[in-house]
């Protein structure tokens, strides 16, 4: 049996999208406001730019003792020594990434319907993103909003820790969680807020 993860209630995304912003900074900044958990995902960024950044960002979140997880890429995530990756449906299959990864490594997978997630499950994923719950310019061609409906249809059949994502805010976080998420996955009400720190902090007191 693998060893469940744990996710705060906040999912901090460090992707600069067109901000300019630095993901070093980016990451100093929400770990300084209390983000517990990382992703970083710089979908046009070189491989070697991505790793600089991860290597960057990996001793940070240690120090403040907060997972990071790579968006995509598992050769940038395990050079780096981070915690995990999080692969999209077209990505590596899970199979595969378990083999580079190894059993102390956490995979999460993005799922847009109940059985996309239940697939994931039974494929060994240790957490799942779900959505988009709302309209999002962060992502190429997203699906369509589906609401915490999604969250409730997919909480009744994986037992896996759930992470809402797309379009969310600190005043729509609440209502994810109270319909199942274990966590809420946040960039641009991250990223575009004029102080990072105080957003991230400002969503943490407010999740608990
Ligand atoms: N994945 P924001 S929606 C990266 O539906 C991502 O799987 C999604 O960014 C999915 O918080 C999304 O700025 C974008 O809307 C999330």
């Amino acid at each position: 049996m693998r060893r469940r993860l744990t996710l705060p209630s906040l999912y901090a995304i460090v992707d600069p999208l067109d901000t300019g912003r630095d993901p070093v900074d980016l990451a100093r900044a929400m770990l300084a406001g209390g983000a517990r958990a990382l992703q970083l995902r710089m979908k046009d960024a070189p491989a070697r730019t991505l790793l600089d950044a991860a290597r960057a960002i990996v001793p940070l979140a240690r120090a403040a003792g907060a997972v990071v997880i790579v968006n995509d890429r598992v050769d940038v995530a395990r050079a780096a020594g981070a915690d995990g990756v999080h692969l999209g449906q077209d990505d590596l299959p899970l199979d595969a990434a378990r083999r580079l990864g190894g059993d102390a490594f956490w995979i999460g997978i993005s799922t847009h319907d109940p059985d996309q997630a239940r697939a994931a499950a039974a494929a060994g994923a240790d957490y799942l993103g779900v959505g988009p719950m709302y309209a999002t310019t962060s992502k190429l061609n997203p699906l369509s909003p589906r609401g915490p409906a999604l969250v409730t249809a997919v909480r009744q059949v994986v037992d896996l820790p759930l992470v809402a994502i797309g379009g969310i805010t600190p005043d729509t976080a609440p209502a994810l969680r109270a319909a199942g998420a274990d966590a809420v996955a946040m960039i641009s009400a991250l990223v575009r807020a004029p102080d990072v720190e105080a957003a991230v902090r400002s969503v943490v007191t407010r999740l608990g």
